[in-house]
């Protein structure tokens, strides 16, 4: 039997996994798959913080972040900013096969998308709009430490039949964001990488955290010179912590603003997870055995 995997961050995840296992078993390629499986997230309205129904950034406007890594060639597809279009990971897959670029933003990736004949759709559902109306009642500042509050990122990784590693990220971002923000998700290095010849990693969390010490990227190096997934994320992970720790208190983070999280898979599928917090669930599937489970990730450093 060939080997497959994939894993994706939080209990939601478990969504991204039951589509994408599928389409292994089907021998689909890595593309696809996590393109499909970020999908069915994304077009999930009780998801509150990926695609339909994601949390609006200050002056309630959904602004998403999406991005795809293929390991082939290191090639990335991310677009950043994007609004009113349910799945910006297409968007991102568009910009990875068919433009000579990586990262796009806003108007231009929004017209890109038209271009290509993708639909635009409303993101606010009445739940997002009420929670947002609640937060700006509360009139959160930037300065406020509830600010930020409730934010994830799908993340999937993924093995394919042929040996192909993948990795893909979806987010809303930050609750009550400046317009304009961009967390880790699309950032290669920080909300995500991959490489076939060492392994992949995601990131979840605050992205203005990970993106300083390019979790994703520490993560992938990591395996490449020798250490398990679950070395690698509690290793990359404890360094940024270790290094922060004296200005943020990012040891044992109870704030939304200072929790992060990783997820890596190596070239023969086995998984590793590690957060700064106690909070972080993550879903996956082997080819061995087809069942999708739900695994609570070892919190650094205690
Ligand atoms: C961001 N990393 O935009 C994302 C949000 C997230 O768990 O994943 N929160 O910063």
């Amino acid at each position: 039997m060939q080997k497959w995997a994939i894993a994706a961050t939080w209990p939601f995840g478990r969504r991204a996994v039951e589509v994408g296992s599928r389409l292994l078993d089907e021998e689909r390629n890595g593309i696809d798959v996590v393109e499909q499986a970020i999908r069915a997230v994304e077009l999930d309205p009780t998801v509150d913080s990926v695609g339909v129904g994601g949390i609006p950034n200050y002056e309630g406007e959904v602004e998403l972040d999406a991005a795809l890594m293929r390991g082939k060639d290191l090639a990335i597809g991310a677009v950043a900013g994007v609004k009113s279009f349910p799945n910006p990971i297409s968007i991102a897959r568009l910009v990875l096969e068919k433009t000579p670029h990586h990262l796009m933003v806003g108007d231009g990736a929004e017209r890109y998308a038209d271009a290509h004949g993708l639909k635009r759709d409303s993101l606010l559902t009445s739940s997002s709009l009420e929670k947002w109306k609640k937060r700006r009642q509360r009139q959160v500042q930037i300065t406020d430490e509830r600010w930020g509050t409730g934010h994830d990122t799908v993340g999937v990784v993924v093995l394919d039949k042929a040996g192909g590693i993948t990795a893909g990220t979806s987010t809303s971002g930050l609750a009550l964001k400046l317009p304009g923000r961009v967390g880790d998700s699309p950032l290669p290095g920080s909300g995500l990488y991959a490489d076939d010849t060492a392994g992949a990693a995601v990131a979840t969390g605050c992205g203005e955290l990970i993106m300083r010490g390019c979790l994703s990227y520490a993560i992938v190096e990591l395996m490449r010179s020798g250490a398990t997934p679950q070395q690698a994320c509690a290793d990359a992970l404890g360094r940024l912590v270790a290094r922060l720790e004296k200005e943020i208190p990012v040891r044992n983070a109870h704030q939304d603003m200072t929790k992060m999280a990783v997820l890596a898979m190596d070239r023969d599928g086995n998984i590793g997870a590690a957060a700064n917090h106690a909070d972080f669930d993550f879903a996956y599937c082997l080819a061995e055995d087809r069942e999708v489970r739900l695994e609570r990730a070892k919190m650094i450093g205690v």
